[in-house]
């Protein structure tokens, strides 16, 4: 029995009201040009939160016009840059006292666990911020010794108007990575959240306005992708596009940005991360990460570990261990205290991972546990388990983007990496092992952007995230995410006397 019964009874009313459902353009909450607005649905139910005003090609238009007004004429890049580093300080201060709100209104258009969002994902937005607003005023230039009579300097400017286009399944977080470094840069932005939850940004950048950010510098649009988005990635006044989603969709907006103004584009896309756990391995600490690396947040994690390459000498023991320890996870109503797993995001997310068990089962894995919805109402999954992957199955190849691990055996390290190589994607990867040496060669061989060492998920803001292959062109966070959001000058001039 999963310890699921949760999920049947009436859901928790959410201690938070909906306040700001508007578009953000110019330091206003504002309607839709058209008027129109779109449900946002509650994925424990399935019912609507509220309706929220849907932004389109026009509302891009306004908020790329408010944004570029924001850029040229200022205040934003001609503000001293301490002064911008001190504007993202408040703002990360007001977040942190509206901590609990702004984790019920995750939790509630999300269905993430409220204590993962209250207790985590929201003291890492602030932790963010901070970082941010840390390098603000420590982005600087070169002065390059260059042959010949010249003084050469290199001025690091910010890039202009950002596009940003995020996903539903971390949406304060991914605003956070995205917004973060382009403002600290000194840019403006036009920010297009995910359909599925628009509301936290809705909250959050109030607060931006309250820390003292200026009118213009910062836009939300909440809407579609094919009519808000699709109008983002070509807007020919748009200097820069950060896009995180799925592999099919960032090719459709490389093709855009590419097709409309060249504006560059840094993509962080989707994966099938493996978890390798070495025959030294301790198997119950082992059997604890593999799982947390694959059902944390409901399995919905671009770099989920979501192949789990098991030695073949300690296999065995692991599946059953992986099997107990998944019936325990708590699955239910995500406001509920001491709950592992809430609902997956809405009915196109929750019948993919369904088709995806289904064909697991049709292409002869075996089913070790779970596979079914949980309850009638809302979006909700047992924990489950495959074993007897081939490595060509559909479930070992695609991201599943659900709580489904796959286990598969290895012999030797040579073949495992190999097989953990054999994948279109490369944005993460897990080993767990005591033996130094297999740590090094595995960190070395695997083609990722990521490999964490008997850990998964470490998050830092100051740790460069981004993929491989199919998994993105870029990275985010840490250092590397400033030169995103910066154009490089170089001013050369000629000295009249070069002896000095
Ligand atoms: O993604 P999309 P979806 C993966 C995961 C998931 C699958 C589909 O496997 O099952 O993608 O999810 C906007 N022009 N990831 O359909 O379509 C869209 O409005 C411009 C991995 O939600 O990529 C949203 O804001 N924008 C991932 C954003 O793109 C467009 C996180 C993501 O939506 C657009 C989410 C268009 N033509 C899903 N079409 C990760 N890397 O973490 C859509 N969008």
């Amino acid at each position: 029995m999963f310890s699921s019964a949760v999920a049947a009874e009436e859901p928790i009313t959410p201690p938070v009201q909906v306040e700001y459902t508007q578009l953000l353009i110019g330091g206003k909450y504002v309607d839709s040009a058209s008027g129109k607005t779109f449900p946002t649905l509650d994925p424990r139910t399935g019912e609507v939160i509220a309706h929220v005003a849907e932004g389109d090609a026009e509302d891009i238009n306004r908020a790329v016009s408010a944004a570029r007004k924001a850029f040229d004429d200022g205040p934003w890049p001609r503000m001293t840059a301490y002064e911008r580093s001190r504007i993202l300080y408040r703002f990360a201060d007001l977040v942190e006292k509206h901590n609990d709100e702004l984790a019920a209104l995750e939790t509630w258009d999300n269905g993430k666990p409220y204590e993962q969002a209250s207790l985590a994902e929201i003291p890492m937005f602030v932790r963010l911020m901070r970082y941010y607003a840390g390098w603000a005023d420590k982005i600087h230039g070169l002065v390059v010794p260059a042959d010949g009579p010249h003084h050469v300097q290199v001025l690091h400017e910010p890039i202009g108007v950002a596009g940003q286009i995020i996903p539903w399944n971390f949406p304060l977080l991914m605003y956070a990575w995205k917004v973060g470094p382009a403002l600290a840069c000194g840019n403006t932005v036009v920010l297009k959240t995910a359909e599925q939850t628009p509301l936290s940004a809705l909250l959050v950048s109030k607060l931006f306005l309250e820390a003292g950010l200026p009118a213009g510098v910062l836009n939300v649009i909440s809407g579609y992708g094919p009519t808000a988005g699709a109008a983002l990635a070509s807007h020919m006044d748009v200097d820069k596009l950060a896009f995180t989603g799925s592999t099919v969709t960032g090719q459709a907006v490389l093709n855009l940005a590419s097709k409309s103004n060249l504006k560059p584009v840094t993509l962080e896309l989707g994966g099938k991360s493996p978890f390798i756990i070495c025959e030294d391995a301790d198997v119950d600490q082992a059997v604890e990460l593999a799982h947390f690396a694959l059902f944390f947040n409901q399995g919905q994690c671009c770099c989920a570990g979501s192949r789990t390459f098991v030695h073949e000498r300690i296999y065995d023991e692991f599946l059953e261990k992986a099997k107990a320890r998944a019936m325990k996870r708590v699955v239910g109503d995500p406001f509920k205290k001491g709950v592992e797993q809430g609902p997956q995001i809405d009915l196109e997310q929750f019948n993919k991972i369904m088709g995806y068990i289904k064909s697991g089962v049709d292409s002869g894995a075996t089913l070790e546990l779970g596979g079914e919805r949980i309850g009638t109402k809302g979006y909700y999954i047992q924990p489950t388990i495959f074993s007897n992957t081939k490595d060509s199955m559909p479930i070992a190849t695609d991201e599943i983007f659900g709580p489904v691990q796959t286990v598969f055996k290895f012999k030797d390290l040579n073949e495992v990496i190999q097989r953990a190589n054999a994948s279109r994607y490369g944005l993460a990867a897990g080993v767990f092992t005591k033996n130094i040496d297999t740590a090094n060669t595995l960190s070395r061989a695997l083609r990722v952007g990521t490999v964490w060492v008997n850990c998964f998920d470490v998050f830092d803001a100051a740790i460069p995230f981004g993929g491989y292959k199919m998994s993105g062109v870029g990275r985010e966070k840490g250092i590397q995410s400033l030169s995103n959001y910066l154009q490089v000058k170089a001013v050369v001039q000629h000295l009249r006397n070069p002896a000095w």
